[in-house]
């Protein structure tokens, strides 16, 4: 199906024609351009698995639903009448996109129930994703474009007065995330839908979102992020799935023989009720799902209290049940916050786990020795782990197993990703807590961790006694805290690499580090189990759909679309970067979106830019280890040498227009100092008539995925400047490259591979980190220098830069305690190394103004980039998933 050019599009973001016979790759490993396995056992079963394949044939259509653009249009007035009793003579925007919507559901549901209807017949092994977070942001383009019905759809809106991209910026985010763990959670089950995997992401459906980010006075407020005020209509909600929930309680136990009967008599229950968002694969029929799960009360009203005048009251359980669902990580620095994180992360493991189960039951019984064979739970991090402690239970107390059964299939079932070594990532609840609202699952887990240590007595047992014993209570899952030996703490990550058959870190160097640092004993008991699974993105969204213009140039060079779903191919790029028609297209492109970007500049600072400027761009999360300061203290320095220069040495300079976008977390104040320097230090270079030609920075509110959609197509330079060893993966960074930013950026987390790929394609002459401009220390002398930062003697343009912030040249504001932490070694101790790596970045930063005046180069290697970036779709890394951990087998929709 061709779609002409600029239909309904006023911005010129034009979708690229997708085809519609449904070639699917033979094998998931070729898919993706990796080398035939050579692994033995079951792993070698997915060699031989095909994908759905027509040999050219035109793909058989499950949808009944006409699409031509009268009936579409028709449709969609109808669903604006009878849906909300809207009038067709006076559809609003909000209306047309609500219409449009859930037309579009019933296309989703079409397919999504023929996926499932296949699945139950054919019962193949399943993953079920659990995740506290799925940042899946806006859903109508990619639902359009997925479904390939831009055309009619476009066309529809037209005749009711709307272009589709101006009416898709109504859509509010979905933000059920916090940051990058959410987004690939996001990004996997595209992935898994595309690849035609059996699998499901369950998670919370969050009241609030991650809170919306205002800057007021310069500084980060949190507001509710309202985003279900006007209903959601991707969803479809499930009265007929619910699964009590549990808190709190006490345990009765009998004892009949040498069998021990715990049953747990709780003293609060909630009603967890299911919504299912279909999520649809691109250029396949198939449709996978998302389960999001709703806390209700199980008595919604008390009729008694409120007759006897007790208003407030009578709604007490309304609101405690709904308080679990409501917010996406709660505050936990008060013992009520932290319990509130426990229950909402109980809660929604323990309706997906009873659901699954539920499942399995009705078409296997009590068989539970074949759950292995038929679903494995990947845990995103450690939020989900309390799901071991609940699979036992439920295999013990619920469905009768003994313990030995039990836990060894719950060990077959779980496998683990870590995202992160921060410590504040790595969850640890008080004992006290976990007792108060879980005792049953706090004795499971201390039965766990008995007999955890006893395997390790023996395991260990040629260990001299005194480093035996140390290396146990290291490896324990339940022990005293650290900074207070009276509290006993349950290690959420120890319990989850116990419970786990796999682990895997997500890129290469964070893998290797999770193994000789935070997991390093586990990794000398279970060498196996460790793994590695690079993150990787979708490139539907993050390159077809958001940057449209390019991906039709991608198309028309290498003469097919298949690169869509096979980013290797993208290679095939390499010669036209030698080509300069083809760097003038691709620049033309790059402008365009430049342009897209300066509009919402405009519209959120009112400020003009120009689009001819280096468009230098970092956004993600605001944490010290990301360096968002060390960005800002070489805008200080740019804005210092352009102040110093004569008018004729000016015209030398490399005009730059600084982009930081991100949140920081409500409790961070270093982070919240950072958005406010950034803020102070924008507005003293953005209103200075000398520089404010050659240099602008903005901090951009809100940071979200659509966004981020705007800004990534649009960079010219993007920066990833995390402390070396401190930053997982990245996965903004892929986004980057797919869109031919060039990489400004550390020897760290992806970036390595990225530096890799980036070299092999330009040939065997090319070393890792050509073509990049890489700076900074190496992560294996991170914890040397640390220690040596003391004496280490800062740059003299690092103390310019730390007396001017100090002496309250930015704002009104001296910003004391976010200088001290990293330059007054009596206050702070620059924990991530900003000092250290000062210099080199300004070197670096001097090597991407010369490379920017070689346009011909710096575009050569913008479209290297895009070129290398195959690797980092999250195809490959779901491939791998599906074959290394989880065992399953793509099943498509004829
Ligand atoms: C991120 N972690 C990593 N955690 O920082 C990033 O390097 C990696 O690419 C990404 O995961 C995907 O693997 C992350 O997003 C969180 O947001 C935590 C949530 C719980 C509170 C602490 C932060």
């Amino acid at each position: 199906m061709m779609r002409p050019h600029n239909v309904g599009c006023s911005s010129g973001h034009q979708i690229p024609p997708l085809r519609s016979s449904g070639f699917r790759p033979r094998v998931v490993r070729r898919a993706v351009g990796l080398p035939p396995l050579a692994v033995a056992g079951w792993r070698r079963r997915l060699d031989v698995v095909s994908f759905r394949n027509n040999n050219g044939r035109k793909r058989a259509e499950t949808s009944k639903k006409p699409t031509d653009p009268e009936t579409v249009h028709s449709d969609v007035l109808a669903k604006v009448e009878f849906n909300s009793g809207g009038n067709r003579g006076q559809v609003t925007a909000l209306l047309a996109y609500q219409g449009l919507a859930w037309n579009l559901r019933e296309h989703l549901m079409e397919r999504m129930i023929a996926t499932q209807n296949l699945w139950r017949e054919k019962d193949p092994k399943f993953v079920y994703y659990l995740s506290a977070e799925f940042l899946m942001g806006r859903s109508l383009l990619n639902t359009i474009q997925n479904l390939e019905l831009y055309e009619p759809y476009a066309q529809a809106l037209k005749m009711l007065g709307y272009n589709l991209e101006t009416l898709a910026e109504k859509e509010r985010d979905a933000s059920l995330g916090n940051g990058g763990l959410g987004r690939l959670a996001a990004c996997f089950l595209d992935a898994m839908a595309t690849m035609n995997l059996p699998g499901w992401g369950y998670g919370i459906r969050y009241k609030y979102g991650m809170f919306k980010q205002i800057i007021k006075d310069g500084e980060q407020m949190e507001v509710p992020d309202v985003w279900l005020t006007d209903g959601n209509p991707w969803e479809v909600r499930r009265p007929d799935v619910v699964f009590p929930v549990s808190f709190g309680g006490k345990l009765k136990k009998t004892v009949t023989g040498s069998h021990e009967l715990v049953e747990w008599i709780p003293d609060e229950q909630v009603i967890a009720m299911a919504y299912d968002v279909p999520i649809p694969g691109f250029n396949t029929q198939n449709t996978g799902n998302l389960r999001l799960w709703e806390s209700l009360p199980v008595n919604e009203f008390d009729l008694d209290a409120f007759n006897k005048g007790d208003i407030l009251s009578a709604y007490n359980e309304k609101g405690r049940a709904e308080a679990i669902t409501s917010v996406l990580y709660p505050n936990d620095s008060t013992p009520e916050g932290k319990a509130l994180r426990l229950k909402q992360q109980y809660f929604f493991v323990s309706a997906s786990l009873q659901d699954v189960l539920a499942r399995f039951k009705k078409v296997h019984g009590n068989q539970f020795d074949l759950l292995p064979e038929k679903a494995c739970f990947q845990l995103n991090d450690t939020h989900p782990t309390i799901g071991i402690a609940e699979m036992v239970h439920l295999l013990v107390d619920k469905e009768g197993l003994d313990w030995e059964a039990a836990w060894g299939i719950t060990t077959k079932v779980f496998a683990f990703t870590n995202h992160t070594i921060m410590p504040e990532a790595l969850e640890k609840w008080p004992v006290k807590v976990m007792r108060e609202f879980l005792p049953r699952h706090m004795e499971i887990i201390e039965t766990i961790d008995t007999q955890w240590q006893a395997f390790l007595e023996e395991k260990l047992s040629e260990m001299p006694k005194a480093e035996k014993q140390a290396a146990i209570d290291r490896m324990a899952i339940v022990h005293p805290n650290q900074w207070n030996k009276e509290e006993m703490l349950v290690n959420m990550a120890h319990l989850a690499v116990v419970g786990s058959h796999t682990v895997n870190g997500v890129a290469q160097i964070h893998s290797d580090i999770i193994k000789s640092t935070i997991f390093k004993d586990f990794h000398g008991v279970f060498p196996l189990k460790f793994q590695n699974k690079t993150n990787g993105v979708t490139p539907r969204r993050w390159l077809v759909f958001s940057n449209t213009d390019l991906a039709t140039l991608i198309t028309e060079a290498l003469g097919t679309q298949e690169w869509m779903t096979n980013c290797k191919l993208l290679e095939g790029l390499k010669p036209f970067a030698e080509d300069a028609e083809f760097r003038k297209k691709w620049s033309a492109v790059k402008r365009k979106n430049k342009e897209r970007l300066g509009a919402k500049i405009r519209e959120l600072t009112g400020d003009d830019v120009d689009t001819s400027s280096m468009f230098d761009i970092q956004i993600k999360r605001i944490h010290e280890y990301k360096r968002q300061f060390l960005n800002v203290l070489s805008v200080i320095r740019r804005y210092n040498t352009i102040k110093a220069m004569t008018p004729e040495e000016r015209k030398s300079v490399v005009p730059r227009v600084c982009v930081i976008a991100g949140k920081a977390a409500s409790s961070y104040e270093r982070a919240k100092d950072i958005i406010r320097l950034v803020g102070a230090v924008g507005d003293t270079i953005n209103t200075d008539p000398e520089v404010r030609d050659l240099l602008r920075l903005y901090f951009l509110p809100d940071y979200n995925v659509s966004l981020a959609e705007v800004i990534i197509p649009a960079a010219d330079l993007s920066q990833h400047i995390s402390t070396a060893g401190t930053e997982a993966s990245g996965t903004s960074n892929m986004k980057f490259q797919m869109n031919g930013s060039l990489i400004l950026g550390t020897m760290d987390g992806a970036n390595i591979e990225i530096a890799e790929e980036i070299a092999a394609i330009q040939g065997p002459d090319a070393k890792v980190g050509d073509g990049l401009f890489i700076f900074g220390v190496d992560a294996k002398d991170v914890p040397k220098l640390r220690k040596e930062r003391k004496e280490f003697k800062t740059d003299p343009r690092w103390d310019e830069i730390m007396d001017m912030i100090k002496k309250g040249t930015f704002g009104n504001d001296k910003f004391e305690a976010l200088v001290d932490s990293v330059n007054d070694m009596t206050v702070g101790n620059d924990w991530f190394l900003l000092a250290n790596d000062f210099a080199t970045y300004l070197d670096v930063q001097d090597e991407v103004d010369a490379m920017w005046k070689n346009q011909d180069e710096w575009v050569r290697r913008s479209i290297l980039y895009t070129a290398s970036s195959g690797k980092f779709s999250s195809d490959r890394t779901i491939s791998q998933y599906a074959e290394e951990i989880w065992d399953v087998q793509p099943l498509a929709v004829a």
